[in-house]
């Protein structure tokens, strides 16, 4: 078939709502892209799990600590099921993990930040969670076939993540006063962070227009802000607590909230790798790395007797 012919059957099939697969004909910048959402995608799952990783062992009931080990260990898998989608587009796991820890690759920002108490994994679950899953489910219905498939089942996992978190906050929220300080503080260092996790706004957004006319992102970016600020802004309210956000506002013509403008700056200055905890992660990552190369190496001599 001539190229004009491939990427007209392209062209109806994402017209069409026909998902892409890995061995069909697909243009080279549509398969670029996806591997480029995709691994950045996969490293914020396995980057995410180090701050949350951090407090398994203060957790402060053994319930609690089972629980937040499920939670990392999903977050793993998640990453796994990411990776996994990412090889059927013609790259390897080794390539887009040198990728990240040479710093060629980006990760989610919101991973920067530390975590300084109990109640920022609440927050976490909350707050970093509920927004994955407003970006997420979008993503189930993108149009590439394996990681449309790959969310769905994340987002099952992450709508409990969700929950968890929102029940740490809620207990906290109904404590002492020093516990109930800690839940406040804790949504208010990881709001806007939060916001800045669906990426620049519609206007300085470099890929969405092209991601949008591929069916790749359903959604833009400001348009999944403002859905998830309506979510958790109805949500606030049965914690008892605050956003830290003056302008936040119900706007009764917009049918939304209203709410004050991201610190881009911030933003911009942890996606080139100068947060709070941009050179810990990737240290962390780069070291367990070296570490795990002798698991990978028995598990391929395994492999290879099992022939
Ligand atoms: N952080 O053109 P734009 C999780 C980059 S993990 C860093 O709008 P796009 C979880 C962007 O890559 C959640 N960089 O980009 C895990 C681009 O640079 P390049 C992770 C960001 O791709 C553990 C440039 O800025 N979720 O759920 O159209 C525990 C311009 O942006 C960020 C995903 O990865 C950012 N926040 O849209 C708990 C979802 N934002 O690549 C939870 C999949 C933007 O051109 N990804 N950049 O050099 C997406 O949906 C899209 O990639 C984004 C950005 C909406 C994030």
């Amino acid at each position: 078939m001539t190229l004009q012919g491939l990427e007209k059957n392209f062209g109806e099939k994402i017209d069409n709502e026909v998902k892409i697969e890995p061995k069909d004909w697909m243009p080279d910048a549509y398969r670029k892209t996806n591997i480029r959402q995709i691994s950045q995608h996969a490293h914020s799952e396995i980057v995410g799990m180090l701050p949350e990783g951090n407090w398994i062992s203060r957790a402060p009931t053994l319930k609690r600590k089972a629980i937040l080990l499920a939670k990392v260990q999903d977050e793993a898998g998640h990453g796994l099921y990411l990776y996994s989608a990412c090889e059927t587009l013609g790259i390897t796991r080794e390539e887009t993990i040198n990728d990240l820890h040479s710093g060629k690759a980006k990760y989610s920002s919101i991973f920067n930040y530390p975590t300084l108490t109990w109640a920022d994994i609440g927050a976490i679950g909350w707050l970093v969670d509920g927004a994955a899953i407003i970006n997420q489910v979008m993503l189930t219905r993108t149009s590439y076939g394996p990681y449309a498939r790959a969310m769905v089942r994340i987002c099952k996992e992450e709508s409990f993540h969700q929950r968890q978190g929102f029940e740490i906050l809620l207990v906290l929220s109904k404590g002492s006063k020093e516990q109930k300080e800690m839940c406040q503080d804790a949504i208010n260092r990881w709001w806007w962070p939060s916001l800045m996790m669906f990426g620049p706004k519609d206007a300085e957004s470099t890929n969405s227009d092209q991601s949008m006319k591929w069916k790749i992102k359903r959604k833009s970016n400001d348009e999944l802000r403002q859905n998830f600020v309506d979510m958790i802004a109805e949500q606030i309210k049965t914690l008892g607590m605050k956003l830290p956000d003056d302008n936040l506002k119900w706007n009764e013509e917009r049918n939304h909230y209203d709410f004050g403008e991201i610190n881009w700056e911030e933003f911009w200055n942890v996606v080139k790798g100068n947060g709070p905890c941009n050179k810990q992660r990737l240290d962390a990552r780069r070291k367990a790395w070296e570490e795990g190369e002798w698991v990978r190496e028995a598990a391929a001599a395994y492999a290879e007797k099992r022939k």
